[in-house]
């Protein structure tokens, strides 16, 4: 019952999509051995879109879909929204902002509230990501919040990562701009319709020509996501980093990233954090204790 027809699949079944889906979010053993016999022969690309929360992330991945459905690409989305419960009516916003594609068999939108038990991201938003790349799909957009460590993680998952600024952050961009150079493959400035966009640009192009670049110029794009405005440039962009991304050396270096963070994930699978706070809190209060010793008994020897 539970098994996956794979030639419909790739045909863009959405049915059997959301099944293979809840098979790797399960952990399932037929979920496995999905995993482990899909042919990774054809590039289908993976872009990750990162910022804070109101940057208009969901704004611009909805312009894309628009933009790319006129192409007669066929999509697929990923929203993946952390846990915590503040950010639960994002996640309705963004259904609701979503909904004019829900029933479009060339869009397949998925929320995800998955978050790892080190924090950041769930190896099964790896898993899902890759069979999505089974699924029929030109192109699969990964919406995150870029909040903490999350901007660096999505390096791993993605093929190319758009980080969305707004003018406001002018400011900031000081501080922000260790980890976020690191994973922008493209900068957004959004909501370019409000005051201090061209300056904006202006000194995030700035640091940017800093950094050394050999293959790619991280460029700067502005945008107004709820017009349209820079869409079909930002998309350009993104056509021809992706045309780098078929080149072995990085190819490689994003297989390794995402590997890492897979080791990672299943080694650390039966750790939970939360409990270990709970499990030292009595330990450290015995008499004797010693960290180590505790690590040993409970942790290392399994
Ligand atoms: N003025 C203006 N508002 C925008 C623009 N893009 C998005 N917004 C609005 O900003 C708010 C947050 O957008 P959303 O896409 O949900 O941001 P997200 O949290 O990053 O996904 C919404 O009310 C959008 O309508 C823009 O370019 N200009
Ligand atoms: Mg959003």
């Amino acid at each position: 019952m539970n098994s996956i027809d794979f030639a419909l699949l790739q045909k863009g079944d959405a049915r059997q999509l959301a099944r293979a889906i809840s098979l790797v979010e399960n952990d399932l053993p037929e979920g496995k051995r999905l995993l482990t016999s899909l042919p990774f022969d054809k590039h289908v690309p993976v872009v990750g879109i990162t910022g804070p929360p109101g940057a208009g992330k969901s704004s611009i991945v909805n312009a894309l879909v628009h933009h790319l459905l006129a192409e007669g690409k066929k999509i697929g989305v990923l929203a993946i929204d952390p846990t915590s419960p503040f950010n639960f009516g994002s996640l309705l916003g963004d259904r609701i902002r979503m909904s004019d594609h829900f029933n479009d068999s060339r869009v397949y939108i998925r929320s995800l509230a998955t978050r790892g038990s080190l924090g950041g991201l769930s190896a099964r938003i790896f898993e899902i990501t890759d069979v999505m790349r089974h699924a029929g799909f030109d192109l699969i957009l990964i919406e995150t919040v870029g909040v903490g460590q999350s901007e660096v993680e999505i390096a791993g998952l993605a093929d190319s990562t758009v980080v969305v600024l707004v003018p406001e952050a002018g400011d900031e961009v000081q501080t922000l701009k260790s980890g976020l150079m690191e994973v922008a493959d493209l900068f957004v400035v959004n909501k370019s319709d409000r005051e201090g966009a061209d300056i904006f640009v202006k000194n995030l192009n700035a640091l940017v020509h800093q950094k050394e670049q050999a293959e790619w110029e991280i460029p700067v794009i502005k945008t107004i996501a709820t017009t349209n405005e820079g869409i079909a440039e930002l998309w350009e962009h993104l056509e021809k980093h992706n045309a780098l991304n078929t080149g072995s050396t990085r190819k490689v270096q994003l297989l390794a990233e995402k590997a890492w963070q897979l080791i990672m994930h299943r080694r650390m699978a039966d750790i939970d954090r939360k409990e270990l706070v709970e499990r030292l809190h009595v330990a450290s209060g015995q008499p004797g204790f010693n960290i180590y010793d505790y690590l040993q008994q409970h942790y290392y020897g399994k």
